[in-house]
């Protein structure tokens, strides 16, 4: 996450594992998802970490390589184009713990989920860059003791960003959601917080999601072909 990036943009979009999809990174809840072969309790609590460390360091440490090894798709490079047009004007909130917004360009991007490619140490709490595996346990560069876990928010764990979020989410003029089933909350609730305050709300996704009826509009199909189409219209070009 980068501290302060918020501000109070014209345009929030909210992201989830949809958009990086068709980079190959599995989402969560879909037929084939990442937690297909594990129970959400064994790996996205607390409690798992301190039952189980190994399964859960392992399950990571594999994302981590996976992540590293796929590209971002033309929906990531669509909203990078949209920031170098708009600026400040825009803020990408992402549930996704990959970095394939930044590394299609995006700078303005809050990772309330937290990042793979972060670790925190247990001991000490000090956050800094993943050393590469964290099985069999390097030691925390700040203390010494051999106690990093992985930089993401579990069930539980208190997301990080709200209040920049909140602001952002009272002061913009749009608020877009893509590719989020709308499953886990506080980032569920987003949409009812931005149309409260009077912004203009969208839906894109491949299929209708748990907070579809919440938006004043919904469109289907894949974000590689939805995204680009709707930074598009924004810019005022025709497709
Ligand atoms: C495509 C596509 C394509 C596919 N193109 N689209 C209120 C009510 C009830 C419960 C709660 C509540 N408030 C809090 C809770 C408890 C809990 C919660 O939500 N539980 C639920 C089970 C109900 N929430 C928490 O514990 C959170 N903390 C918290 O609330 O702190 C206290 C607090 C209280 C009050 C206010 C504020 C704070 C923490 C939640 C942490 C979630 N962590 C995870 C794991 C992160 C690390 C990791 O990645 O391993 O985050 S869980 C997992 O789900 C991950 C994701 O970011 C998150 C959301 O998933 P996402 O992105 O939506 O993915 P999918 O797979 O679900 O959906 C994919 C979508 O893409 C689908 O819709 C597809 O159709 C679509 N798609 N291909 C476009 N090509």
């Amino acid at each position: 996450m980068t501290p302060g990036v918020a501000g109070t943009p014209r345009i929030v979009v909210l992201t989830g594992a949809g958009i990086s999809a068709e980079s190959g990174v599995p989402t969560f809840r879909d037929a084939g998802g990442l937690w297909e072969g594990h129970r959400v309790e064994d790996v996205a609590t607390p409690e798992a970490f301190e039952l189980d460390p190994d399964t859960v360091q392992r399950f990571y440490d594999a994302r981590r390589r996976a992540v590293a090894s796929v590209a971002p798709n033309p929906a990531h490079a669509a909203l990078a184009g949209l920031e170098r047009e708009l600026g400040d004007d825009l803020l990408v909130v992402t549930q996704n713990i990959d970095d394939l917004h930044e590394r299609a360009g995006s700078t303005r991007v809050l990772h309330m989920h937290g990042e793979l490619g972060r670790v925190r140490c247990v001991a000490c709490e000090s956050r800094s860059d993943a050393p590469g595996d964290l099985l069999p346990g390097p030691a925390c560069a700040n203390c010494g003791e051999r106690m990093l876990r992985p930089d993401v928010v579990w069930f539980g764990e208190m997301p990080y960003g709200l209040d920049e979020i909140d602001v952002a989410l009272a002061a913009c003029e749009a608020f877009v959601a893509i590719g989020t089933s709308g499953a886990v909350y506080p980032a569920a609730g987003f949409v009812l917080t931005a149309s409260a305050f009077g912004a203009e709300t969208l839906e894109l996704n491949l299929a209708e999601s748990e907070i579809t009826p919440f938006f004043a509009e919904s469109r289907l199909g894949p974000a590689s072909l939805l995204v680009p189409a709707w930074v598009d219209e924004v810019l005022g070009r025709r497709r």
